[in-house]
């Protein structure tokens, strides 16, 4: 139904604890709620846990406990972990929850009574960690293609669901709505899976092997299917089969998940729903996998990424950020701290939160914190600021209907570039200075700018984005509305500054790097990004130096005055004393910038710069050659 939104994610096995994998759906589903919200859209956001079946009885029986006992345990650390990642879900489900028991002995019957259920026998190779059989086509080395475990063989009388009956209208269905399941190749993986006749679903199991399922309403002998009864927590979810809730939101269902489960979701979940008498779901978005370190994330590779620790070091706008805007959406992706943490640096402490803090502190100290009413013309300058952010903002929302979420975000921050390279280019600093209307015009254009960040970024960082608009007076004020003018924020607002956004990097603890050495890691993370031309690297003349005295300065811990040959005699004073005694320079051939502009250090005059860097141990060691070289030669 029209302005109704129907977001859900898988609900999730109570084997184990949540990890990154988890988050990254949730967080997305989160995502697209607020932005849903945002466009002012009634909005359903469902999420849980799924906890019948093999897997939860045989970890049970493995740890020595029951499974009811493992899922309330770990069912409640999901549950729990969402708000702490500012995830704001209208639901959270449980499958063994009666309303849900109940919906699915109703659908059950339901289906039995139209025929689509028949008692057979069946042999087949399954896999427990996926709770399916797969075929031979689907094996990998006689493996499960997903867990690269040996597959077991099971041969048993059972239900089974008529699948195959409704294969042919599957593949219509999808053929006329291309965008039924998107990206597009998992729409033509889903095609190829129905190229063959499909066997038809085993939907029970019996309870002589297995009792942890719910019942089937027409043989008491057996339990449920486990996917069967997952798959109808989306209907259970919103109150079906009565309620407005059903009838408002199930025409706009759309389901997120991960690759490994799209055959349940694009195969199962469709037939099953037709079987019923239901409308298929809307959309079926379906994401790529997390690798750590460039392997599978495994509990027996040790690389599970705790996503609470994450949260801890870089705040949990900081993590959204980067799963929203490092994977394209669809693909794999590599989770890497160091990833994180270049992302962090250039992208949020840098552009975003270097934007905001020299903008408010302008307003403060040029305006006494209230923003001044633009009192001049606007130039070219402005309108284009006008033009682009209005564009960007139609970017933005095309993308995130689109699912292109990396790229939203890609938009918001040519934005924030060109904002910052705004205020570089119109020098408010000087304009305090000469011209008072035009920093009036500038900086409410500076601040408008930000605004239209704030709100864009606000589904993917809901708590800066509130940070920024309550500095900019606007808080609690979320409409898609807000991005289709530019002009809202109002001169004569007061404009704070906002505690620092993002704490520079050298806060961030990292691991590999030992310390002293992460400030220059993250200086050198931002040089990176902010390219040159080689002709501007050919203004620095560097040449071979021959150190040929080295003397203390008396009164300095630090520095140390060297002579040294560079084709002539000239003077530098280096801050090196605590690394090298003079001794130990004299006589060594280093790398000298020869072309700086002499400069005076506790009034010794210095004619020039040594170059060096940080050693692992926090100690300088100095740029030399490992050949003798010519003293004076230019270095290239
Ligand atoms: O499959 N990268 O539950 P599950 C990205 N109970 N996403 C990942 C991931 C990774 N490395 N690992 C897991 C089930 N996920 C069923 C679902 S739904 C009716 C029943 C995410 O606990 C991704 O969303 O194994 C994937 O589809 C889901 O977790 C699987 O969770």
């Amino acid at each position: 139904m029209k302005g109704y939104f129907y977001i859900t994610t898988p609900i999730y096995y109570v084997n184990a604890k949540p990890h990154l994998g988890h988050v990254y759906t949730t967080v997305i589903a989160d995502v697209l709620a607020r932005y849903h919200r945002l466009l002012g859209e009634k909005v359903f956001f469902l999420t849980g846990t799924d906890e019948h079946g093999d897997k939860i009885s045989e970890t049970a029986r493995n740890l020595g406990t029951t499974p009811k006992d493992l899922a309330d345990e770990n069912s409640a650390r999901f549950r729990d972990l969402w708000p702490e990642l500012s995830v704001n879900n209208d639901r959270f489900i449980r499958t063994t929850e009666p309303d849900h028991v109940k919906t699915v002995q109703a659908i059950l019957q339901d289906v039995y009574d139209k025929g689509d259920i028949y008692f057979g026998e069946y042999g087949g190779h399954y896999c427990v960690g996926c709770e399916r059989f797969f075929t031979e086509t689907e094996m990998v080395d006689g493996k499960c293609p997903i867990h690269d475990k040996e597959l077991v063989y099971r041969q048993e009388q059972n239900y089974f669901f008529r699948m195959e009956k409704y294969r042919t209208w599957l593949i219509d269905h999808i053929t006329k709505n291309p965008d039924f399941i998107r990206p597009e190749r998992y729409k033509n993986e889903v095609l190829g899976m129905l190229r063959e006749p499909l066997d038809d679903l085993c939907i029970s199991r019996p309870k002589s092997r297995l009792s942890w399922g719910i019942e089937l309403p027409f043989d008491r002998d057996y339990v449920c299917y486990v996917w069967f009864d997952a798959l109808i927590n989306y209907l259970t979810g919103i109150g079906y089969p009565n309620g407005d809730d059903f009838n408002g939101f199930w025409s706009s269902a759309q389901h997120l998940v991960g690759k490994d489960i799209l055959k349940p979701h694009a195969v199962y979940w469709p037939t099953m729903l037709k079987s019923v008498g239901l409308e298929p779901y809307r959309h079926l978005n379906v994401h790529g996998f997390w690798n750590v370190d460039e392997a599978k994330m495994s509990k027996s590779l040790g690389n599970v990424i705790d996503p609470l620790d994450l949260k801890e070091k870089y705040g949990i706008d900081a993590f959204r950020y980067f799963l929203v805007r490092e994977m394209v959406f669809g693909l794999d992706s590599n989770f890497s701290e160091e990833a994180l943490i270049e992302r962090y640096n250039a992208d949020l402490a840098n552009d975003l939160g270097n934007l905001v803090s020299r903008s408010t502190r302008m307003v403060s100290k040029y305006f006494g914190g209230v923003l001044a009413e633009p009192a001049g013309p606007l130039t070219d300058e402005e309108n284009e600021l006008r033009g682009l952010s209005l564009k960007v903002a139609r970017e933005y929302e095309a993308r995130m209907e689109n699912l292109e979420l990396h790229s939203a975000m890609a938009s918001v921050w040519t934005l924030i570039s060109s904002l910052n390279r705004y205020i570089d280019k119109t020098a408010p600093w000087a304009l305090a200075k000469s011209d008072p209307d035009r920093l009036s015009v500038v900086m409410y254009h500076i601040m408008e700018g930000i605004r239209f960040v704030a709100e864009m970024i606000y589904p993917v960082m809901p708590d800066t984005s509130g940070r920024i608009l309550g500095v900019l007076g606007m808080s609690g004020q979320y409409t898609a509305k807000n991005l289709t003018e530019f002009g809202k924020l109002k001169g004569g607002v007061a404009i704070g500054i906002p505690e620092a956004l993002f704490p520079r990097a050298e806060r961030l603890k990292k691991p590999e790097q030992p310390a002293g050495a992460q400030g220059k890691g993250k200086e050198k993370e931002q040089e990176e990004t902010n390219l040159i031309d080689i002709s501007d690297f050919a203004k620095c003349v560097l040449k071979v130096g021959k150190i040929l005295e080295a003397s203390a300065v008396e009164k300095s811990e630090k520095l140390v005055v060297l002579k040294i040959d560079v084709g002539k005699t000239i003077q530098i004073a280096a801050g090196i004393a605590k690394h090298y005694s003079p001794q130990e320079l004299v006589g060594k051939y280093i790398a000298v910038v020869t072309n700086l502009k002499p400069a005076k250090l506790m009034g010794i005059q210095s004619e020039g710069m040594l170059l060096a860097t940080d050693t692992p141990e926090g100690k300088l060691s100095l740029l030399t050659f490992d050949r003798e070289p010519s003293v004076g030669a230019r270095i290239r």
